[in-house]
């Protein structure tokens, strides 16, 4: 039977009205998706347009900045700047926040990796946009203090991946995790995903982490790695190195993504603001759980740290009860409380 002629497109838009009745948050998902729609056209375009290498700068993490990194920052400052609801930006590829002029500013303040993995770009690898919304506070003009809270306070995370389909996946505080394919015969993010839920029993036996870092990692990680390779069925290994990849994998089949503090990096390699806050709040509200392993002295949760800097650092290990049950008995087991 040939398939029926959709006449009723589920769109982005349409969700945010009414899950929320809130136009900002309809116009800030709107200029968000408008941004998503522009890097997917120019990523998509990279090779015959010769977009792959380098910029010829670096950015806040001392990247070597791509060409498509540049262009993907400018085309979500360009939309969320101009949409009328925004009053603080932060971009990893920015060293310095962005401050909206007051006769264009709103209420949200957004932080946002515009192109996670681009490092990838050039061997057509998959890779992602990640966010996460702040409200300010009341009274507030828009500072950087509005986006260095916890993320309990974050209104909305999400990412959008570009690969064989452009998938957008999101949140609001405390609600279900959604997502959205872009359908390119009508230019929109159509929902296609309902209700996200992290596998209840934990999912397919993946690890996902760059065992690169091994030797630099602490003995109860190690120990953890290797239980997973143990048994007549040890876990898979997968790893893109690309993160929006790994946690939509992750977050799909199960498993576990860990990306610790270690010798090298105390404080862990990932972006807070913008990369361990907006996964962890989409991982727990699907069902998962996004600890931190062992930081600062303790174990405890992603959505509990204080970023104090806009460009600050946090561990992440990801996944359901089974697998960050591993993680947390090799932790006990070398002493450490949890
Ligand atoms: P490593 C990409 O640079 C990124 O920020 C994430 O997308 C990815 O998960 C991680 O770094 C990869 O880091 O050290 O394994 O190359």
């Amino acid at each position: 039977m040939s398939e029926s002629i959709d006449v009723d497109a589920p769109t982005l838009s349409r969700y945010v009205m009414t899950k929320t009745r809130d136009t900002d948050l309809v116009i800030l998902m709107s200029a968000l998706a408008t941004s998503f729609k522009l890097i997917t056209s120019a990523v998509n375009r990279a090779g015959v347009a010769k977009l792959y290498g380098l910029a010829g700068e670096v950015n806040s993490t001392g990247d070597d900045q791509k060409k498509l990194d540049v262009m993907s920052n400018d085309m979500m400052i360009n939309a969320l700047v101009n949409s009328g609801v925004c009053s603080v930006l932060v971009s990893e590829e920015n060293e310095e926040p962005i401050f909206v002029p007051e006769n264009k500013a709103g209420k949200f303040c957004v932080a946002f990796d515009p192109l996670d993995g681009s490092s990838n770009i050039d061997c057509n690898v998959s890779v992602g946009t990640i966010f996460s919304v702040y409200e300010k506070a009341p009274g507030s003009k828009g500072t950087v203090d509005d986006l260095l809270k916890s993320g309990a306070h974050c209104v909305c995370a999400g990412y959008c991946a570009y690969s064989s389909a452009v998938e957008l996946v999101f949140t609001f505080r405390g609600g279900s995790v959604e997502g959205f394919c872009l359908d390119p015969t009508i230019g929109e993010f159509v929902h296609t995903r309902l209700n996200m839920q992290f596998p209840a029993d934990g999912g397919k036996k993946i690890f996902s982490c760059n065992e690169g870092n091994y030797n630099y990692w602490d003995k109860p990680i190690q120990d953890a790695v290797q239980e997973f390779k143990k048994g007549d069925k040890p876990y898979s290994a997968r790893y893109v190195g690309s993160m929006v990849a790994d946690i939509h994998r992750t977050l799909l089949y199960g498993g576990i993504y860990i990306y610790p503090a270690d010798n090298k990096n105390k404080e862990g390699k990932l972006r807070c603001l913008y990369e361990g806050i907006p996964m962890a709040m989409i991982i727990e509200q699907a069902g998962g759980i996004a600890s931190t392993g062992l930081f600062k002295g303790k174990v405890g949760r992603v959505l509990e740290l204080t970023p104090d800097d806009i460009h600050c650092k946090c561990p992440i290990i990801m996944g359901g009860p089974r697998d960050i049950g591993i993680v947390y008995e090799s932790y006990k087991a070398n002493g450490i409380e949890c």
